[in-house]
């Protein structure tokens, strides 16, 4: 048993290494000059004074998922906890557990919280979309629940999306039972009413497929300007953007641009980039473009005040249950690993466009082989640079396959191997290491492949 070992930067001085143990091997790939690893996304956000915000869980905030969120996020949206549905599932009789431990968390860790939503044609409770309520009735329910709602947070959510999705995509009103019950003027009713329960509150219209100029988004547009023009309160426009891979509306800029003009703030509220399962290398990185290009969008303008994204791990997304075959639309994966898509993030964002793992070392080495197996191992050795998560990449030269890791999470896609952290053991001190394994099979040779970190 031994093994092999050479470097791709230093070849001929580690001649040495290769010791005849020729059945056996590992290679060392020396990464570019040390550099540090990016701050946490809210760092950055913050010196340049923007949002970036994620969608919650309230039952999740805890463990790995409460770390990246409190570390790496400026606003909480809760993605469900404060709808219709969830605060007062039976008439009079309200529960505010989840939407209160949202609101508890961001405090504890200096976050700011958007408020998600009160006016909405989805997510009601039964006794409201089944009751047989006279217009009359309707507005006193609709106007009880802004006060309650926002009453109790008053102070406390920063902006509201008040209205949500009151649009079909060719810009006329959505028929819904506020519109059918009470006319197209419950909007403003309702930001009139929310502007009373919460003065302190910025108030937002929220829509989807309104991202680019189209004919939805100039209904918006409209609406908003009249709005203004009669003195409605109405602060800010949220634009979602559910994207789809590499559909990122070239009038993107444009769109938030002419909002800007019109006297509002703009918000991106909902950032996902779905794309058709499995993922590739080449979707990750069409995924990181796409990102880069939502956020340069907003960064951009400057009343874009930030991004928000709809779910920061791909094992908090709504997409796979709604989009069959689809997902891995958001900036982590299901592990926590940040994806080129969180890269993309941070250097809109003005960090360092490094991916993470860059300035440290990894090694590749078979530990043990047999028959058609063998016991592989890969070690990252940080010498002068801290990281936060790392990837580590290579290409199978000889058919070998990887069928089980552990102390990483590894996909094999075709002849590619990419690995990245598992939760545990994202975080290499300065002159740290970490070491991960797995097992595979190879018939003929088991060539020792080229590997690289990012
Ligand atoms: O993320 C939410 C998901 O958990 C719910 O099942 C879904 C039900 O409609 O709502 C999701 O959030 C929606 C948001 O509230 C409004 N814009 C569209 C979002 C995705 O459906």
């Amino acid at each position: 048993m031994g093994t092999r070992k050479r470097s791709l930067r230093t070849g001929s001085s580690l001649a040495s290494l290769f010791t005849g143990l020729a059945t056996l091997g590992a290679l060392l790939l020396a990464a570019p000059a040390a550099q540090s690893a990016d701050a946490p996304l809210r760092d950055l956000a913050d010196a340049k004074g923007k949002v970036i915000g994620t969608a919650v869980t309230g039952s999740k905030l805890s463990g790995t998922y409460a770390e990246v969120a409190a570390r790496e996020f400026n606003w909480l949206t809760p993605g469900n906890a404060m709808k219709w549905e969830s605060v007062e599932p039976s008439r009079g009789s309200f529960n505010w557990a989840e939407a209160d431990r949202i609101v508890d968390f961001a405090e504890a860790n200096g976050q700011q919280v958007r408020g998600h939503t009160l006016v909405w044609h989805s997510q009601n409770p039964g006794w409201l979309t089944n009751g047989d309520f006279t217009p009359a009735e309707l507005r006193t329910l609709l106007m009880d629940h802004i006060d309650t709602e926002m009453t109790r947070y008053r102070g406390r959510v920063a902006a509201w999306d008040v209205v949500n999705e009151p649009f079909n995509e060719d810009g006329t009103y959505r028929q819904t039972l506020w519109y059918d019950g009470l006319g197209q003027d419950y909007i403003a009713e309702a930001l009139t009413r929310a502007r009373a329960a919460d003065p302190s509150a910025r108030l937002y219209i929220n829509d989807y497929n309104v991202e680019g100029v189209n004919a939805k988004s100039t209904a918006l547009y409209n609406l908003v300007r009249s709005l203004k023009e009669r003195g409605v309160p109405i602060d800010g426009v949220g634009l979602q953007a559910h994207l789809i891979l590499g559909q990122v509306p070239g009038t993107f800029q444009q769109n938030i641009q002419r909002f800007a003009d019109l006297g509002v703030d703009v918000a991106i509220t909902e950032l996902d980039i779905r794309m058709q399962l499995p993922v590739t290398d080449a979707k990750l990185a069409q995924q990181a473009a796409d990102y880069r290009a939502v956020m340069d969008a907003c960064v951009a303008v400057d009343r874009c005040s930030g991004v928000t994204v709809w779910g920061f791990t791909d094992s908090d997304s709504w997409i796979p249950d709604w989009f069959e075959g689809q997902g891995a639309a958001t900036p982590y994966d299901e592990n926590y690993a940040p994806k080129p898509a969180y890269d993309a993030i941070a250097a809109s964002l003005g960090g360092t466009s490094e991916p993470p793992g860059e300035g440290c070392t990894a090694t590749y080495s078979v530990v043990n082989e047999w028959n058609t197996g063998f016991t592989g191992q890969v070690r990252i050795d940080c010498a002068d640079t801290a990281l936060s998560s790392w990837r580590v990449n290579w290409t199978y030269g000889a058919g070998q396959r990887i069928n089980q890791a552990w102390n990483a999470d590894c996909v094999q896609t075709g002849t590619a191997v990419r690995c990245s952290n598992a939760s545990y053991n994202g975080t290499v001190p300065r002159g740290g290491s970490v070491t991960f394994g797995f097992n595979g099979t190879w018939s003929g040779s088991n060539p020792v492949p080229v590997v690289s970190m990012g």
